[in-house]
């Protein structure tokens, strides 16, 4: 099945354009999950997805907090990704991007051994470094086009001729999508650039939408200005506001209450 298709399909199921971030840390997780539990992290990941899984359409997995934990992060890794219900869309966010030759290696790994729906891949090597993603024609890659964070303007606004680099990146997604498997990844923390960007990019494009939440981006304005004429195509994206809105042993039922009211508010502003 086509990315674009399993997404349409959850979205529809579950009613929900809401992503979990299961960025999991050792600083913030329930401190008695360490005197309870063997596994204290796949437990956490576990009851946050038995709490959550019928209000998103996906997770995303960010690289760097598996991988901070060494080859134990990547075995959670794994077994976080074979709990989440088979319908549910799964991305893995490591923005990896190199040489063509070892961009293919990044795409092999993340596709195929680690079971990714969806990646995100960073452009700024150039159409060699993400044609290798590409080539997995039913997955999606997101491509970073305006990250949500406050140094986003130190390249992404530069103009080249006259044109805001990250617009440049915009058209270069458009027309990079020719197996229909490109998405674009835009902070809800730049919705007047979300608006831009869906304009370049056209209905049928899934924009990524992180920011909502820790990180203070604008919910109604990146619903309102993200989504397509059907009140589709974006995946808000919210990992501490919801997985550490608890921090005692009701910490799955608060991430479950906070999910609620943001899938909610999402769908109330389509
Ligand atoms: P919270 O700020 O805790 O909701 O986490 C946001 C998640 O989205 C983290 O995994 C970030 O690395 C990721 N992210 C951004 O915050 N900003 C971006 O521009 C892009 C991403 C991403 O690609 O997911």
């Amino acid at each position: 099945m086509k990315f674009n298709e399993k997404l349409s399909k959850i979205v529809d199921k579950n009613d929900s354009l809401l992503c979990v971030g299961l960025d999991i840390d050792k600083e913030k997780i329930p401190k008695h999950l360490f005197k309870s539990s063997k596994n204290p992290y796949l437990d956490f990941n576990k009851e946050i997805i038995d709490a959550t899984k019928d209000l998103v359409c996906a997770y995303k997995l960010n690289m760097a907090f598996y991988e901070v934990f060494g080859k134990e992060g990547f075995e959670l890794l794994e077994k976080t990704v074979e709990y989440i219900p088979k319908d549910t869309i799964i991305i893995l966010d490591g923005k990896r991007n190199d040489i063509g030759n070892t961009a293919q290696k990044y795409a092999q790994s993340l596709f195929e051994k680690f079971n990714a729906d969806a990646v995100t891949v960073n452009p700024y090597l150039g159409k060699d470094g993400v044609a290798p993603f590409l080539e997995y024609k039913d997955k999606c890659t997101f491509i970073l086009c305006r990250t949500s964070n406050p140094s986003a303007v130190d390249f992404q606004d530069v103009k080249v001729s006259k044109t805001p680099l990250y617009q440049l990146v915009a058209e270069k997604i458009k027309e990079w999508n020719v197996y229909d498997n490109c998405g674009a990844v835009v902070g809800a923390t730049y919705p007047d650039e979300l608006k831009t960007i869906r304009k370049i990019l056209g209905e049928n494009i899934p924009i990524l939408i992180p920011g909502i939440g820790a990180q203070g981006g604008d919910l109604e304005k990146s619903v309102k200005y993200g989504t397509n004429k059907d009140g589709e195509m974006i995946i808000i994206v919210s990992s501490r506001g919801i997985i550490y809105a608890g921090k005692e042993e009701n910490f799955a039922e608060k991430a479950r209450d906070v999910a609620f009211s943001l899938k909610k508010e999402i769908n109330t502003y389509k």
